[in-house]
């Protein structure tokens, strides 16, 4: 039996969205976060060194990173549904994005995160203006351009195809699914993205989709003013 660790408002929710659209039987083990500080109970640690959701045991094995665990659930349960034919550009296409979510895109959202956390920070008044000129810094030299940058891409991409690999439901767009969510707190997509925000309505339309958010239990995300 597979159990996912699933701490609410994170990650582990696509993993469980994965699961329904697999079709195979799996327990949640519910973790809560931390009411002060946001971050993982030390009972994950016990599951994983690194105590970050997801993980997921199966049996003796115990799989964490959600990309990892995706390849992992496809090799072992898919039947060639979510996975593109290997030696297609649509394989190369899942190979990048299933990379891209938490190698270039996530990294931007938990910066935007910090940043956010930094400028409502309680701190000393003669402090305050130095720590937000470094965040006017941060943001305007490196996070603002470079998320606009990638949102600008996906955006064309899904201007080109209904989903990040082609026409068909791939797992990649589920591993997709969170960083498009997180953007979507962060940002209007409506304005600027319709592509991206249609992305975000028909996956949540999905029944599988919808299954899993009734079984996951709260899913809010934090944006960059939490
Ligand atoms: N790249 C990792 C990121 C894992 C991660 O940071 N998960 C967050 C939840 S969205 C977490 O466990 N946060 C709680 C903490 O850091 O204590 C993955 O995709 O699995």
């Amino acid at each position: 039996m597979i159990t996912v660790h699933h701490l609410e408002n994170s990650r582990s929710q696509r993993i469980l969205w994965l699961l329904e659209e697999l079709g195979v039987d799996y327990e949640i083990k519910h973790y809560a976060r931390d009411k002060k500080t946001s971050l993982a109970p030390p009972e994950l640690f016990v599951v994983h060194p690194l105590g970050k959701s997801p993980v997921i045991t199966d049996g003796d094995t115990t799989v964490a990173e959600s990309g990892a665990i995706i390849e992992y659930l496809v090799n072992n349960y898919d039947d060639g549904r979510l996975l593109p034919v290997k030696g297609t550009p649509e394989r190369l296409a899942y190979t990048y994005w299933l990379h891209y979510a938490e190698g270039t895109f996530m990294p931007l959202m938990i910066l935007s995160l910090i940043m956010g956390r930094i400028e409502s920070a309680p701190m000393p008044f003669f402090i305050k203006p130095i720590a937000r000129g470094i965040v006017a810094k941060v943001r305007g030299g490196y996070l603002d351009p470079n998320v606009k940058r990638n949102l600008g891409y996906m955006e064309l991409v899904l201007s080109q195809s209904t989903w990040f690999c082609g026409e068909e439901l791939t797992a990649a767009d589920i591993q997709m699914s969170f960083a498009l969510e997180a953007a979507a707190v962060r940002t209007d997509l409506s304005i600027e993205c319709p592509n991206l925000e249609a992305f975000l309505t028909r996956m949540r339309a999905l029944p599988a989709y919808q299954t899993a958010l009734e079984k996951g239990g709260p899913y809010e995300l934090m944006g960059a003013n939490d």
